[in-house]
């Protein structure tokens, strides 16, 4: 890395300064995902400034998802955000291969339990239905935690799910195996939000870290709802896309009809 030297006589702070500097060379591609940046003595001498301005800059960048920083071992660009496009429907494993990563999935539980109002509202049941399965599952790509999944199912739709080993495989791709469900549209709902204590805890993050708390109802190819899920995405590391269009008025065919005046 060459240094330009930082320009004490600019009202930018020092601090903002060299994180520009450094983005730059994240920016650039010069500095790849998961390569380590100097150290804190090396940035300090070659820019000759403090350590405190360094530490500032660098807690900057991580707290932007730019790097991340393990105490003892250094700083590191961060692996790129995984982006879902928001006009598509898709599964976690599909996602994730399509970004050339390995999808994994933790089953925390898998149960018949009694849904709330809510549950119950989203999947369309009615009060003689009392049972949904749940699923709650860790996801992962190459083995990092990205999500936890808290999805609510159909019984009666999805009953052998119930009993299946989804540690390996697609919960999307079961449903078509087993139970004859296309998933084919989905409503979804984005929120920012801080981690629970116990999604944190299960993702290893901070408790109170910024996450996407995401809820979908999902439905087959009769458009009949068969899961609700309700999860916590790592806000650092999942990024939506959406490709917006402004609305174009309909091209108006045949003839007009003009009224006539009286
Ligand atoms: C996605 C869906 C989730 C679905 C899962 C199936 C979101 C926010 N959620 O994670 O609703 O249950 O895919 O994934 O996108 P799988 O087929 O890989 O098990």
């Amino acid at each position: 890395m060459v240094a330009t030297p930082l320009d004490k006589s600019n009202p930018l702070p020092l601090y903002h300064q060299l994180k520009e500097a450094l983005l730059s060379h994240i920016q650039s591609g010069e500095w790849l995902p998961e390569q380590q940046l100097p150290s804190e003595r090396a940035l300090c001498e070659q820019f000759q400034i403090s350590r405190i301005t360094v530490r500032q800059a660098l807690a900057d960048l991580e707290q932007e998802g730019w790097i991340v920083r393990d105490q003892g071992r250094g700083a590191f660009v961060s692996r790129p955000r995984i982006e879902q496009r928001l006009n598509h429907l898709t599964s976690f494993t599909q996602d994730m291969r399509a970004r050339g990563q390995r999808p994994g999935s933790v089953v925390l539980q898998q149960c018949l339990v009694r849904p709330t109002s809510w549950v119950a509202h989203y999947l369309g049941l009615r009060a003689s239905q009392r049972q949904v399965i749940l699923l709650k599952r860790m996801r992962t790509a190459n083995n990092e935690r990205i999500a936890v999944e808290k999805a609510f199912l159909n019984y009666q739709l999805c009953r052998p799910i119930l009993e299946d080993d989804l540690s390996q495989q697609s919960l999307y791709a079961r449903l078509t195996e087993l139970c004859n469900i296309v998933p084919t549209r989905a409503e979804q709902q984005i929120q920012a939000a801080a981690c629970p204590t116990e999604e944190a805890r299960l993702l290893k993050i901070k408790s109170g870290s910024p996450v996407l708390h995401i809820r979908r109802t999902t439905y087959d190819q009769h458009d009949q709802p068969f899961e609700f899920v309700e999860s916590y995405y790592r806000g650092d590391k999942y990024v939506f896309y959406a490709e917006l269009r402004v609305d174009v008025a309909p091209q108006q065919t045949g003839s007009v009809a003009v009224k006539q005046p009286t």
